[in-house]
């Protein structure tokens, strides 16, 4: 199995403690507009590129966003955040094998994964396999994915399956706020942490070099962004405060308490 990806980010956790990654939704995002999203987030230091989206995506939308990104760049991974198991692409480094384990529908948990299962083997993608869960207002993919969001106030909800996603045997955990929306506090993100060993990714409403830094102190080890490429006039700028955040947030991180080694 290759796990060339998988221990280019674990390298990179252990050497510099969090990482940024940028996702492109191809539904909003031309190939053109890709190449000059990724040529400035790599710019400004992302260490990957995730591709996808909740609705409107096709295979070839994916792919045409991905073969701008590769023109760009052949270091930095690009990594399929699918919304279907349909709109997979062999031109990607690896794929987020995602479940959202907080669905209210058994599809959206394994039902889609063993559609998309054979394309994955088809395609020879290396699988990141991540437990998604979805959390307070949720936003679009709760609906998409028939998720009742995890609610906030009840941290002990979350923590038990993020830990549960753990010893299952997941790799990675993603706390989703919903894009565009409020962010996860970092209240939630320290109890988490302090629960896991495995890689905790957050996402949703990241915006801001202090809410970059509060969250990575807290114990977050990747932060994902993508509102943000699609809204700003100066990419570069933009992600170059939310990188400091992250750097900075790693100097004060409380619990590094990650099983990093590669494999
Ligand atoms: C969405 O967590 C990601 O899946 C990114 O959220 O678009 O709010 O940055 P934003």
């Amino acid at each position: 199995m290759k796990r060339k990806v998988k221990n280019y980010l674990l390298k990179r956790l252990s050497k510099e403690k969090a990482l940024h990654m940028t996702l492109i939704d191809p539904e909003k995002t031309n190939r053109i507009e890709a190449e000059r999203i990724a040529k400035e987030a790599i710019r400004a230091g992302t260490s990957a590129i995730m591709v996808g989206g909740s609705i409107g995506v096709s295979e070839r939308m994916v792919d045409e966003v991905i073969r701008g990104i590769k023109k760009i760049t052949k270091n930095i991974p690009v990594i399929l955040f699918p919304g279907n198991p349909s709109a997979l692409s062999k031109y990607a480094d690896a794929i987020w094998f995602l479940s959202v384990l907080n669905s209210q529908n058994p599809y959206f948990i394994i039902g889609a994964q063993m559609q998309g299962a054979p394309i994955v083997k088809k395609y020879n993608l290396e699988v990141l396999s991540l437990a998604y869960l979805i959390l307070g207002e949720g936003g679009v993919v709760s609906y998409v994915s028939q998720t009742r969001p995890l609610p906030l106030e009840k941290p002990e909800i979350i923590v038990s399956y993020a830990l549960a996603a753990q010893y299952i045997g997941f790799n990675f955990v993603y706390l989703e706020g919903g894009s565009g929306g409020k962010p996860v506090s970092s209240t939630i993100v320290r109890y988490v942490k302090s629960f896991i060993e495995i890689p905790l990714i957050v996402g949703g409403g990241i915006k801001t070099y202090d809410k970059a830094k509060e969250l990575v102190s807290a114990g977050a080890d990747i932060l994902v962004t993508g509102t943000i490429v699609e809204e700003s006039n100066d990419i570069y700028s933009s992600l170059l405060e939310i990188i400091k955040g992250i750097k900075d947030g790693a100097l004060l991180k409380e619990n590094t308490g990650l099983n990093t080694k590669e494999t």
